[in-house]
């Protein structure tokens, strides 16, 4: 695993003196128990996403275009989105333009998954293979104007990689994340989280092989 932090004492005062305090980083998502309605990937399909959250009993919002830009419960109820909101399906924009106005407003949390960090980089400019589906999704943007692009590039490059929730009891990520590594923060804990665990080896693509 490593060490994040070193300090250096200097003298047998100095080691009198240290306080050890342990810092867990759980974001401030701790304690919070929901109620959560998880929703896996929605890959760009937002018809379906919005009759989803209309028979859970969400009320969706539309702007004065008609497009959904947020969706409330009245119990208050929160959606908890796992990643791979985006790309295959007929409308990646219009799924985010939902779920980042329901994550703006509280209604909705939502981790990173493989194809949201693929896409943050597409739009930064990143050197990216694009795929069929990051393809698709990049087309439908050009529809959209700058600053829709840029909140998007924000929001997906700004996701986090996994929620302990719950006092621990519930955590959520896109892939998997073995105990080991919940409620942490490097690199390594987001790759787990968002491609699942691998096995060193390539296939026959030279794609990294995964553990089911
Ligand atoms: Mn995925």
């Amino acid at each position: 695993m490593g060490f994040r932090k070193v300090r250096l004492l200097s003298s047998a005062g100095e080691v009198e003196r240290a306080v050890i305090n342990y810092e867990h980083d759980h974001g401030g998502w701790w304690a919070d128990a929901g109620p959560f309605d998880v929703i896996g990937d929605v890959h760009g399909c937002r018809a379906e996403l919005e009759e989803l959250l209309g028979e859970l009993g969400y009320d969706l919002a539309r702007d004065e275009q008609g497009r959904a830009v947020d969706a409330e419960h009245p119990a208050g109820r929160r959606a908890l989105f796992v990643g791979d909101l985006v790309d295959r399906g007929p409308d990646s924009p219009g799924v985010l333009r939902l779920v980042m106005g329901m994550v703006a407003a509280d209604h909705a949390l939502c981790v990173s998954g493989n194809h949201e960090n693929k896409l943050a980089r597409a739009l930064g400019g990143r050197n990216v293979q694009i795929t069929h589906g990051l393809g698709r999704t990049l087309a439908q943007l050009e529809a959209e104007d700058d600053a829709f692009r840029r909140r998007v590039q924000d929001f997906c490059s700004g996701l986090v990689s996994h929620y302990v929730l719950d006092g621990g009891a519930l955590v959520v990520a896109h892939a998997g994340l073995k105990e080991s590594l919940q409620g942490r923060s490097s690199a390594r804990v987001r790759a787990f989280a968002l491609y699942g665990e691998t096995t060193g080896e390539t296939d026959e693509f030279g794609l990294p092989v995964r553990y089911p």
